[in-house]
């Protein structure tokens, strides 16, 4: 169960202003997409300031922290930067916890949504061009790539970077794609796909983001998503999935490749991958 208790307005000049136009922007300009960041947290009290401050506040209407029961001092920090927080009552795990962001993003009349990890493992900077083509109608998915850059530079360790490119390459075989990645936690999606995709049918675990892009394939958008280099940094609070859990998201990955084959040889329909609407 979720507990919307403590939504509350980022104190930014952008937020103010009703959906219909920005405080900051004559109104008879062409309205700049609202922007909604959110970020799926548990555990981020020591980087969430800084993740925070990387991000491009001009362009930000408001800020979303879901908490999934963290142990430590989330909320008090995202409610001292001034973010909107919402409270999980009990834990539902990262993808269940991104449910809660999208379907909050998406009643703050967001145009267009950022995921970003509290853990300060991607470069907030880059969100402007992240999110460039979605706002120029090009795209309506953006993925950070760690992979058009150098992710061992950066401190991915070698077991993930072998498992991360052996992963890609079995979903952009079976996706028809030709990403450099699936596996970030850096995205943007414009409101039309995430009112396309049926998300809230997907795991509450981290293999939600697979299961997305699945959707997004399937409901024939493949060629309205992109990516852009990211650069990342590893360090012990950047990362809490050790070598068991990523094993099981491995399979739980090839799961979902497998289960979008059935579907679209017709040998066994998901109701997973029907979009909501046609796109
Ligand atoms: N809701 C929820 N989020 C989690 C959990 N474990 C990790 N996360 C979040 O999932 C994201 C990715 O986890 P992380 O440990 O950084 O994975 P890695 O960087 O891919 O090794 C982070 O933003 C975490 O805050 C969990 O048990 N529940
Ligand atoms: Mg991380």
């Amino acid at each position: 169960m979720t507990g919307w208790g403590t939504l509350r307005r980022v104190t930014l000049p952008a937020s103010v202003a009703p959906t219909g136009a920005s405080a900051d922007q004559p109104t008879d300009s062409p309205r700049r997409p609202r922007l909604v960041i959110v970020m799926p947290a548990y555990n981020a009290a020591r980087t969430l300031e800084r993740t925070y401050a990387d991000i491009p506040h001009d362009l930000v209407s408001r800020i979303i922290l879901v908490d999934d029961v963290s142990r430590d001092e989330t909320v008090d920090v995202a409610r001292k930067l001034g973010l909107d927080v919402i409270i999980h009552r009990q834990n539902l795990g990262y993808g269940g916890n991104q449910k809660t962001c999208y379907r909050a993003a998406l009643e703050a009349g967001a145009d267009v949504v950022v995921m970003l990890h509290p853990d300060y493992q991607y470069d907030a900077t880059r969100i402007p061009d992240l999110i460039a083509p979605i706002e120029s109608g090009d795209r309506d998915m953006m993925l950070g790539s760690r992979f058009l850059g150098d992710p061992l530079a950066g401190g991915m360790p070698k077991w993930k970077f072998v498992a991360n490119r052996f992963l890609t390459g079995v979903e952009n075989l079976v996706f028809g794609l030709r990403l450099s990645e699936y596996h970030t936690g850096l995205r943007a999606y414009s409101r039309r796909l995430l009112e396309t995709i049926p998300f809230e049918r997907n795991s509450n675990d981290f293999v939600f983001d697979q299961e997305l892009i699945a959707q997004v394939v399937a409901a024939g958008m493949a060629d309205r998503i992109g990516e852009i280099a990211v650069p990342t940094r590893y360090f012990a609070e950047a990362s809490s999935v050790g070598f068991r859990r990523s094993v099981v998201y491995g399979v739980s990955t090839l799961g979902v490749v497998g289960r979008y084959l059935l579907h679209r040889l017709r040998l066994k329909p998901s109701r997973q991958l029907v979009p909501r609407r046609r796109p």
